[in-house]
């Protein structure tokens, strides 16, 4: 099914120069960039997109790394968009993360592991909402939908 979904290039990607080579990897495998924002967050939109884990040891310092430099926010779509991003950033956890995923290939630590994807449709609904507005994202068409099972909006 084409779904939407909300990865986040986190600061340390952008620190390590590493935004182009991570959303490399989305795009070869042939998800539709429908949005894309540099942003220095507030820590009120970073609380609320991690409110999940409101009450886990790390949230503080997890909003704090978020709000210290900028990221990168963007909006894929695609087959399977959801799960297929989860697949292409690797575990949470970068040394349970397989080599070849961005995580297994690019981060060491937890905390400072490069990516975000969210976890289900549902969630990607909401977080794409909480980063983008309707006019940040644009329906097109491209050439190499029909190769790569794109909607030929
Ligand atoms: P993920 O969906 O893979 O980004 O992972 P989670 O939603 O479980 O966690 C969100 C972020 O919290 C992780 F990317 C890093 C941070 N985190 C920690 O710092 N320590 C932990 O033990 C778990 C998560």
């Amino acid at each position: 099914m084409t779904e939407r979904t909300l990865i986040l290039i986190k600061p340390d990607g952008v620190q390590r120069l590493l935004v182009g080579r991570i959303l490399e990897r989305y795009e070869q495998r042939g998800l539709k960039i429908v949005g894309l924002k540099l942003i220095h967050v507030q820590r009120d939109l970073a609380e609320r997109h991690y409110a999940v884990h409101r009450d886990k040891p790390f949230f503080g310092g997890l909003v704090d790394f978020i709000v210290s430099g900028p990221l990168v926010a963007v909006a894929l779509e695609g087959l399977n968009a959801v799960a297929v991003c989860r697949a292409i950033n690797g575990a949470t956890r970068p040394h349970e993360a397989a080599p070849g995923t961005i995580r297994g290939d690019l981060a060491l630590e937890t905390a400072q592991n490069l990516v975000h994807a969210s976890d289900s449709a549902e969630t990607a609904e909401s977080e794409l909402t909480l980063w983008f507005g309707p006019e940040d994202i644009h329906t097109y068409g491209r050439d190499i939908d029909r190769w790569v099972g794109g909607s030929p909006d």
